[in-house]
């Protein structure tokens, strides 16, 4: 088989273009889901994909689908390729981008050397996958997939009270297909490892057999405000040290896990946040992660006692409220073998390896075969202004995501089959 290559120039040149789409005076680059700036993010690519010939369907929770279909339209199931591009605050410009990107440069290439594919192939970006502004996260492939339905989504309210089916039509994406209005075949999705793993290994792509569990939920400590001198310190029911309990717990708890722990406490709020008055009321959200199901359980059983004895013993009230919850995956181990031997063809070391972050494929994983490729994020840094990749890496996975697509459409889609679906509140 030749080994055909995308265009690096055409590539790299859409995701700077992208990449300047939603920066603020600052030149900070944010573009949370169905705001303005995602707006013109998903224009562009729209935009990008029509001039590339394809037909370009939206469906109700505003994923977009850039479809090459052939003479046969949908009648066979496509090879769906896909990411996102909405990202969180102050983001990078490859998160999710990148994959979305890539996946309409190899349909592009693929154009420039087949008349009609064996089966149609479909470039998606997934709405809301990073879940900053309207939780969960990954909402719009978990819509697709069937996780969720259409009406939750939409009626999500977002951290600005917006309520996404609202800003899905302010902003001319509230689209009408219905999702899943077709089944992949099966589902690839190339991304930026977003860890420290390739680049500390040397190893050039990762081939992502599996993918960790996430817990996320908000919870609320009610204590009482009160004068910050007057105030003995026995007598205080300060939140904010309840709070600050809270994320050390939860620090000491992910060190010591094993199989492995990650937690973080991402936003924090005091109130009435004023500099001499002791806190009244604490607001946080926890971001808990395992590959291992059981070691994910325990670590959410853990903290809810530890809630309950802070409560009683500070005389404090403690809500909490869950905002996303899905399971390890495992993704397709034919789909992983033929990324890998995707990889050796263009001489490519390869590793594999499990994902520390969430992605659509973890939900599209359910309904299709799937896998994930990954190159090195240097210094392993993302959802931070300095998250990259070089050029090289960039364009190295976009090979193997061209040609896994190939191998994919001309030996037919043998797979292990899909996984079991992830389940959400
Ligand atoms: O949170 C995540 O892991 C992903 O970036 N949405
Ligand atoms: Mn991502
Ligand atoms: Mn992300």
């Amino acid at each position: 088989m030749q080994v055909i290559s995308i265009n690096p120039d055409r590539l790299l040149t859409d995701i700077r273009t992208l990449g300047a789409i939603g920066r603020d005076e600052g030149g900070r680059l944010t573009r949370l889901a169905a705001t303005d700036a995602d707006r013109r993010g998903r224009d562009t690519f729209v935009q990008w994909s029509r001039a590339a010939g394809l037909d370009v369907r939206i469906d109700s929770v505003g994923n977009i689908f850039a479809i090459w279909a052939g003479r046969n339209g949908l009648d066979r199931n496509p090879l769906l390729i896909g990411s996102h591009i909405d990202t969180v605050i102050d983001a990078g410009v490859l998160d999710g981008c990148y994959g979305v990107l890539a996946g309409l440069e190899v349909i592009r290439t693929l154009r420039e050397r087949i008349a009609e594919p064996a089966r149609p192939v479909i470039v998606a970006a997934f709405t809301n996958e990073e879940g900053v502004r309207f939780a969960p996260d990954m909402m719009g492939s978990a819509v697709f997939a069937g996780a969720l339905s259409a009406g939750e989504a939409l009626a999500a309210t977002g951290t600005d009270g917006a309520v996404l089916g609202e800003e899905l039509a302010r902003i001319g994406y509230a689209g009408t297909e219905t999702p899943g209005f077709f089944r992949p075949e099966a589902y690839l999705e190339l991304h930026i490892e977003q860890g420290p793993v390739l680049e500390r290994e040397a190893a050039e792509i990762g081939v992502v057999e599996d993918l960790q569990g996430i817990s996320w939920q908000r919870i609320v400590i009610t204590g009482e405000a009160n004068h910050a001198g007057t105030t003995p310190m026995s007598m205080r029911r300060d939140a904010g040290h309840a709070a600050a309990r809270v994320i050390g717990f939860l620090h000491d708890l992910a060190r010591a896990a094993s199989p492995p722990l990650v937690a973080t406490v991402g936003c924090l709020g005091l109130s009435p946040g004023a500099i001499n008055v002791v806190p009244g009321k604490a607001t946080l959200t926890v971001d808990m992660r395992s590959p291992d199901a059981r070691r994910l359980g325990e670590g959410e059983a853990a903290l809810a006692t530890f809630l309950g004895d802070l409560a009683e013993a500070g005389r404090f009230a403690i809500s909490t409220t869950r905002l996303a919850r899905t399971e390890p995956v495992r993704f397709d181990a034919r789909l992983a073998k033929i990324v890998e031997e995707s990889a050796r063809d263009l001489g490519l070391s390869s590793r594999r390896m499990t994902s520390g972050a969430g992605h659509d494929a973890q939900m599209l994983s359910a309904i299709a075969p799937s896998v994930m490729i990954f190159v090195p994020s240097i210094g392993g840094i993302s959802h931070n202004p300095r998250e990259d990749t070089r050029e090289q890496d960039l364009v190295s996975g976009a090979n193997v995501l061209l040609r896994t697509a190939e191998r994919l459409l001309q030996n037919g889609v043998q797979t292990s089959g899909p996984e079991k679906p992830p389940s959400l509140p």
